[in-house]
């Protein structure tokens, strides 16, 4: 997810936004793509390379037109976006084992076992959604690019995670400015039920708590560090798909700050390289009580409940 920048007047703080009240609702995102900023078109890998393009344009169709409820159709992968998996799946093996936290270790092998995660296979985003389904209630949606930070959060309070398909270009395995299948299927392996409570937190906020859940989000779900056993270890998917950064995360050469939500939930960052800095958890469990607390303290005329029966949500009238 990426910080849009928001006007936030005091006529935008009174107003509350619309939002999606049943998972149905979330078929109104999938046209709504933002464009590769400025800054991503000119720092990608792939950005002057027509055949890449033109295979993004087909594989991202497949999100323009999907809508609930539909299976996510399949994609046969060439060989070249198989070699570009193998690469990034071999170097980041070998790096889990001493930079990933214990609860990515865990699901790991579940995937492997489950979802035909191999190096010389790249998993199909229907086997995991279905999977996910079974075990945790979460399910993907395929999408065309970056969302909103509003509409992706606001897909998390579905249990549903927007989900791209295509891959990183050929020549950069190592890191990528923006989400790709890699990132979504080995970086977001551990999706924790935090996740839907930013999400919940996010229904009808104002822009300005919009920011602030979007920045906790980045420097939790995605760049998160947490402690374990005496050491650093990661947990955010942004590092635990980019062996680059992977390696880089746990050096001493970035910046390194307790998690704090207030504080964190206003920190400027980087979307195209490498952050400078990154927030330390407790732990795992540490860092999702404090994003809980912290979701808490965010104020709104009205409450939210979801319902797991109907996957809706209940808007309670405080006032
Ligand atoms: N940089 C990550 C990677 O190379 O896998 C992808 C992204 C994470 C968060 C934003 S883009
Ligand atoms: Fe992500």
């Amino acid at each position: 997810v990426q910080i849009i920048s928001s006007i936030d007047s005091e006529a935008t703080e009174k107003y509350v936004p619309w939002f999606p009240r049943k998972k149905a609702d979330l078929d109104t995102f999938a046209e709504k793509v933002l464009e590769m900023g400025e800054e991503l078109t000119s720092d990608h890998p792939g950005a002057k390379d027509p055949v890449y393009r033109a295979r993004r344009a087909e594989i991202t169709r497949i999100a323009k037109t999907h809508r609930h409820g539909q299976p996510i159709p399949r994609i046969e992968y060439t060989k070249e976006e198989v070699e570009t998996w193998a690469t990034v799946f071999r170097n980041l093996a070998k790096l889990f084992p001493t930079h990933a936290c214990r609860e990515h270790q865990y699901v790991f092998p579940l995937l492997v076992e489950n979802c035909r995660y191999r190096e010389d296979n790249i998993p199909q985003l229907e086997d995991i959604s279905r999977f996910l389904k079974d075990c945790t209630g979460f399910t993907l949606r395929p999408v065309m690019g970056l969302l909103t930070s509003r509409d992706f959060l606001n897909g998390l309070a579905f249990r549903v995670f927007h989900s791209t398909q295509y891959i990183r270009h050929h020549s950069k395995p190592l890191y990528t400015p923006e989400p790709d299948i890699c990132h979504e299927l080995l970086g977001h392996a551990n999706f924790a039920d935090f996740s839907q409570e930013i999400g919940l937190a996010s229904l009808g906020a104002s822009d300005s708590d919009i920011e602030k859940l979007a920045t906790i989000y980045w420097f939790t779900v995605e760049f998160g560090l947490c402690r374990q056993d005496g050491e650093i270890r990661a947990y955010g998917a942004g590092l635990l798909s980019s062996f680059g950064e992977l390696e880089y995360a746990l050096t001493d050469k970035p910046e390194k700050k307790p998690f704090e939500p207030s504080k964190t939930a206003v920190q400027k960052y980087i979307v195209t390289e490498y952050q400078p800095l990154y927030f330390v958890a407790e732990s795992f469990k540490d860092a999702q009580q404090k994003v809980r607390d912290y979701a808490k303290t965010l104020t709104r005329p009205f409450s939210v409940r979801y319902n797991p029966y109907t996957e809706s949500v209940e808007v309670l009238d405080d006032k």
